[in-house]
């Protein structure tokens, strides 16, 4: 770990090429995890391009034992994580390095570490040199050999990228594997496992007739838990070859699940790494939401084999170049996957929101920064919502503006060019714009190009005008961003008659600070539907009236926006009741919208459920300047038991009628009638506590009991956490018991009571006791994340309170998780970010805790460029 002193600001303009490459390693691991002993042998030239100089490697946490130049010791000195070679010649030669590092010791996980038993690796961004000394940086490509030699009783399962050379006996008990990848990669896509795990295994024939063996690895038990990850891979690898024509270019390709990870998952080359809560999944122990973030993660992973690994990224500043178009490719996935129109407009309103939730709030706080960051002090803080989330975004606005065709064409060009090199984002953007020659996006391509360098959410206005005399309506746009050059915005635009005719849809390309559009021959005064399937990444004000948005609620043809129009109707409320200090009423208007919704004959259970679920607490957040946690929550609170009460009798239709028979299969059409008749019961729910009716907890409570899938009895636990009746107590003892063997089942148990919604600070009182509970723990990120970060990230109420004792105590989980795990401790500060936009008395409080934080004299590199940047 990076202490005090030693940060130093990396900047992309100082970007340089290396003074070596490294063509070839042969690596050999005796895998101890105590001790681990790592022989480095690599083949290095110098880079003629660059100037003389010495040859510098990276290198963390590692006990050096020997460095030989073609057979010869060599003299070096090491300063601090650098290990300098003045002598190295300019001839091509051998370098070979030995050193052993302390797998069981590494509780950052990051590197080389233990977890259950066995040996598995993470090195991006930067933990191959926690593994040995490298030129660790993704312009540096190499191929790789590797020999594993470990007990194999213990470690009976020997992996590495690429394809298996050979396998064979040792003495003491021991074995050996070796491996070799083909493929030229960066070190950050090595990996390792040595571990005693079980593999479930499908042969598939690729469009080209090639053979392929898929394998995914866990451990004994979860076995059964691997179908869906295997159909997904499966999936993911005929979509990408319909799609954009890539096929699988290995022979085989393995999938393991590893429960201790500090992300989702992680796209090494032929051998994919995954936290387990991506991979793992049966009905009984998964809900619906689990099984299609699996899917999606693990088309990710599969799809980063061409979009990061095929091509990847000259420098981290590039990041967003494999991962929003990563992110953007899995989207696309998951859309077709979904089939129908009406299920694709249900993946997108998700994606949407949850880009509002997470990525919004970023833009405008202390992490703020542009989608190609110019500056960093740690990489791992910069795995964002903004580079991951809004990237996917940008590239969704090059397809919008060369259409889908274009696009493909210009994911071609980028293969033919870039295939096998380490590129930027700015080559991206050439192979789109170049293959697409006097299309909308090459006329603007520089400016286009904003979308990169400038950080924060564009506001676009938008105000209408109808000339009944010349029949002509007129739309004129404006774009903000804080004095920023104005961007280039797609804003797909309906207009909609008044009794619901679809008038017109036009792609309007708003590029200057303001600009007029004119439609002809519109008879009578439209309704537009403006950025239509969220277009792009801005923030509109369109001016819309209540009787506007509800034509547009009614009769869009665009679902995306009828769901729009749902949620501005909801915030339009919320807002104007916390803006005047005054408990929210709500009006008959909006009342008997919500209840067509609910009743109406033709709209799918999926799009019910999100129209009627309330937008959440964070984005109502960053529509206001001023923000007080606990008025937004009760401004929610008050309209959700209002609509509880409205509409109970069309809840408990909707509650009998989504009821499915026979097995659980995952499907959209299954999952949204799950999703509708957990939203119904827990309506239900709550409003029996406001009744006193006993019938619906008893109701949820047997339901809860007899469930046959995981959604059904977690959204029936929650009907009864989150209303915080009576029987929530003895339901959650049920559950301990009954999933006391499946972790991340018992993650779900921590996670659900850390988010109930708070009442006299009952949900903050459980979390500080369930950080006692014998089952948690900082050191395994998921458990973590269940419980910490659920409060401090994803429960405002319960942790924005006016004694401080939220703020204090994230304050002690923040620094001590620091001293475990610095990347988990990064993202945990993170909840602080937004604290400058707080009323008081919570920013006073928020401050406090910072500067405790800060005040810490061994603080990670993680925890400190976040800290510092929210106190600057
Ligand atoms: N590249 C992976 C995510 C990942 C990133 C960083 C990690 O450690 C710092 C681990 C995984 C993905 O996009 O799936
Ligand atoms: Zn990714």
């Amino acid at each position: 770990m990076m202490r005090e002193g030693t940060a130093t600001l990396i900047r992309r303009e100082d970007y340089a090429a290396p003074a070596f490459w490294i063509r070839t390693v042969d690596l050999s691991f005796d895998l101890d995890p105590a001790k681990t002993l790592v022989t480095s042998k690599m083949q290095v030239e110098r880079n003629t391009a660059v100037a003389h100089g010495p040859l510098v490697l990276h290198g963390e946490e590692l006990n050096l034992l020997r460095v030989l130049i073609n057979g010869e010791s060599v003299s070096f000195r090491q300063d601090g994580h650098l290990l300098i070679i003045e002598g190295a010649p300019d001839a091509d030669f051998a370098l070979e390095i030995r050193n052993t590092c302390a797998p069981e010791k590494n509780t950052a996980l990051s590197g080389l570490y233990t977890s259950g038993g066995g040996f598995f690796t993470q090195c991006e961004a930067e933990g191959f040199r926690r593994i040995t000394y490298f030129l660790d940086r993704p312009d540096v490509m190499a191929v790789y050999t590797v020999t594993l030699r470990a007990d194999k009783k213990k470690y009976p399962v020997l992996l590495s990228n690429g394809n298996l050379l050979e396998t064979g006996e040792l003495d003491n008990g021991r074995h050996f594997a070796k491996w070799h990848d083909p493929f030229p990669k960066p070190s950050y896509l090595f990996a390792l496992v040595a571990a005693d795990l079980v593999a479930r295994e499908q042969r598939v024939k690729s469009r080209s007739g090639k053979d392929h063996l898929l394998q995914v690895y866990v451990r004994r038990g979860d076995l059964e838990k691997t179908e869906h990850a295997m159909n997904s891979l499966i999936a993911s690898l005929v979509w990408d070859e319909a799609r954009f024509g890539l096929p699988l270019d290995l022979e085989r390709f393995m999938v393991v699940g590893v429960s201790d990870f500090n992300m989702g998952a992680m796209e090494n080359k032929g051998l994919n790494i995954f936290n387990t809560s991506a991979l793992l999944a049966s009905p009984a122990t998964a809900t619906d939401a689990d099984f299609s973030r699996i899917e999606s993660i693990v088309a990710h992973e599969y799809f980063h084999n061409w979009t990061g690994n095929r091509v990847t990224c000259r420098d981290w500043f590039q990041l967003s170049l494999k991962e929003g178009l990563t992110v953007f490719r899995d989207q696309e996935f998951s859309m077709d996957m979904a089939g129908t129109p009406s299920a694709r407009a249900v993946c997108r309103i998700q994606d949407v929101r949850s880009l509002r939730a997470m990525q919004f709030p970023e833009d405008g706080g202390a992490m703020a920064h542009p989608v190609r960051p110019d500056q960093y002090v740690e990489i791992n803080n910069f795995y964002t919502a903004t580079v991951y989330e809004k990237g996917s975004e940008v590239v969704r606005m090059y397809q919008t503006l060369v259409g889908r065709a274009g696009f493909e064409a210009g994911m071609k060009l980028y293969f033919e060019r870039h295939d096998g090199q380490a590129v930027t984002c700015d080559d991206f953007a050439a192979a789109i714009a170049d293959a697409n020659p006097g299309s909308a996006l090459a006329s603007r391509l520089d400016a286009f190009k904003r979308w990169y360098s400038q950080p924060g959410t564009p506001r676009v206005q938008a105000r209408g005008h109808y000339d009944a005399a010349t029949q002509t309506y007129t739309l004129t746009l404006s774009q903000s961003n804080k004095g920023q050059a104005p961007q280039v915005i797609p804003v797909v635009t309906g207009l909609v008659g008044h009794d619901g005719t679809a008038l017109a849809e036009q792609l309007l390309v708003l590029d200057a600070a303001e600009q007029s559009f004119t439609f002809e021959n519109i008879a009578a005064e439209p309704v537009p539907s403006l950025l239509r399937g969220f277009s792009a990444p801005v923030l509109l004000d369109d001016g819309l009236s209540d009787a506007e948005l509800l034509v547009l609620l009614k009769h869009d043809a665009d679902a995306f926006n009828r769901w729009e129009a749902s949620q501005r109707l909801a915030l339009n409320r919320i807002l104007a009741a916390v803006r005047a200090g005054q408990p929210l009423v709500l009006d008959a208007a909006y009342v008997e919208a919500m209840r067509s919704v609910l009743r109406h004959p033709e709209l799918d259970a999926a799009f019910k459920e999100l129209a009627l679920t309330l937008p959440g607490e964070a984005y109502i957040a960053e529509q206001l300047e001023v923000v007080d946690p606990q008025a937004i929550h009760a401004a929610v609170e008050a309209a959700q038991i209002q609509l509880a009460q409205a509409l109970r009798e069309d809840w408990i239709a909707a509650f009998e009628a989504n009821q499915i028979q026979g097995g659980y299969t995952p499907d959209p059409v299954s999952a949204g009638r799950r999703a509708l008749a957990n939203l119904a019961l827990s309506m239900l729910v709550l409003d029996a506590q406001r009744s006193g009716d006993t019938v619906w907890p008893g109701r949820a409570y047997q339901r809860f009991k007899d469930a046959t899938n995981m959604t059904d009895r977690l959204g029936a636990l929650a009907a009864l956490v989150n209303a915080h009746a009576e029987l929530a107590e003895s339901a959650l003892s049920r559950f301990h018991a009954q999933f006391k063997g499946e972790p991340l089942v018992i993650d779900k148990w921590f996670a659900l009571q850390a988010r109930a919604p708070e009442r006299e600070g009952k949900s903050f009182a459980r979390v500080k006791q369930l950080a006692m509970h014998a089952d948690f723990s900082l050191k395994n990120p998921n458990r973590a994340r269940s419980l910490i970060f659920s409060l401090a990230l994803f429960n405002p109420a319960a942790f924005h309170r006016a004694d401080a004792a939220g703020y204090v105590f994230w304050a002690d989980q923040v620094l001590a998780l620091d001293g475990i795990n610095p990347q988990v401790a990064g993202r945990l500060a993170r909840a602080m970010d937004r604290w400058t936009t707080l009323a008081e008395p919570y920013r006073s409080a928020a401050r406090e805790a910072i500067a405790r934080v800060a005040a810490k004299a061994e603080l990670s590199n993680d925890v400190r460029e976040i800290i510092e940047r929210q106190l600057a």
